[in-house]
């Protein structure tokens, strides 16, 4: 099928005060170095690679509540937001590598100004859907799409950084992959929301064919709608992408992630596609470092339409067709 764009901009934001562990800022680095651009490019694109944004850091930055570094989180995916919006708006297939997943709220907001319409599909072991007076670390990382939900808006207070962002997703408009560390209150919500969610235990049962159907028959119900697709490489297995900040076992097989990003190809659909999470700096070794950096890759790859098959041109000289 035809992807929406022929067109990839490629958008690093290295940015890790959603979380407490530095490290993830390097994100951006090590997944281009691991050969994304060419292997982009190797899949018939025009690649256009923004580079990385430039975060503004305040001086002061007093936790609010519990929350952590509010407004340098706030500001930061702000501008994220506006980024993704220009560069949606200018027609580009977006690939937003982080950093860590508070950016999640600005890159689907950002994309969301240009297609309001758009689903989000959550691959995550977590479902950073704890609001402010939920979470039990303060770390804005678990928490975007509390942000981001219209049902939550008078359960979510107004945080220094982020009078900007308006909730702007209906629950009925995503789905979580991959779930297997979930908090009280991020379990609550789930339930009164009603969100469509598949843990592990559900791609157990089901297997990662049927969850996909059912995630995609779920969005695209009444209508066909832009993806966006928020990858955290902890959804993955620890053993294949060690390099995190959360690991947490028992995660994806190398196997269900090709074939969940290769169906999310297939729709055709795809808009923007944030990569998240991956910090060099918690690898056990270069091997572990490299190891899930190419597998962050791998998983961009093929969102965008890289087979198992190949993609093969017709090779005329060899006509063996009966
Ligand atoms: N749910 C916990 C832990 C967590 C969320 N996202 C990650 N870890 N990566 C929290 O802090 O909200
Ligand atoms: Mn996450
Ligand atoms: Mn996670």
């Amino acid at each position: 099928q035809q992807s929406r764009s022929q067109s990839v901009a490629v958008l690093g934001a290295p940015f890790s005060r959603g979380q407490k562990r530095r490290g993830v800022e390097h994100g951006p680095k090590v997944i281009r170095d691991a050969g994304l651009i060419d292997r982009l490019s190797g899949l018939d694109y025009s690649v256009h690679d923004f580079g990385d944004l430039n975060f503004h850091y305040p001086e002061k930055d007093e936790p609010y509540m519990d929350v952590k570094s509010p407004r340098t989180v706030g500001g930061a995916n702000k501008k994220l937001s506006t980024a993704v919006s220009r560069a949606v708006g200018a027609g580009h297939t977006l690939v937003m590598l982080g950093g860590d997943h508070s950016l999640g709220l600005g890159s689907a907001a950002g994309h969301a100004q240009q297609c309001p319409d758009l689903c989000l599909i959550w691959v995550d072991a977590h479902p950073d859907l704890n609001t402010p007076l939920t979470s039990p670390s303060g770390n804005l990382h678990g928490q975007p799409v509390a942000f981001m939900l219209k049902e939550l808006q008078n359960k979510v207070p107004d945080l220094p950084g982020f009078s900007w962002a308006k909730p702007f997703l209906s629950c009925r408009d995503l789905v979580y992959i991959g779930l297997r560390d979930v908090d009280p209150g991020e379990y609550q919500i789930m339930k009164d929301l009603g969100i469509q969610y598949f843990t592990m235990r559900d791609i157990d049962r089901l297997g990662i064919q049927r969850v996909m159907e059912v995630t995609l028959d779920h969005l695209m119900a009444r209508k066909q709608r832009p993806i966006h697709l928020s990858f955290d490489i902890d959804a993955f297995d620890p053993l294949l992408a060690p390099a995190t900040g959360t690991p947490v076992n028992g995660g994806l097989t190398y196997r269900e992630g090709m074939y969940l990003t290769e169906e999310i190809h297939n729709t055709g659909l795809l808009s923007v596609m944030d990569l998240v999470e991956v910090n060099p700096v918690l690898g056990a070794s270069d091997e572990a470092v490299q190891a899930t950096a190419s597998l962050a890759v791998d998983v961009i790859a093929s969102s965008l339409g890289q087979t198992r098959e190949g993609a093969h041109p017709i090779l005329f000289y060899l006509s063996v067709k009966c």
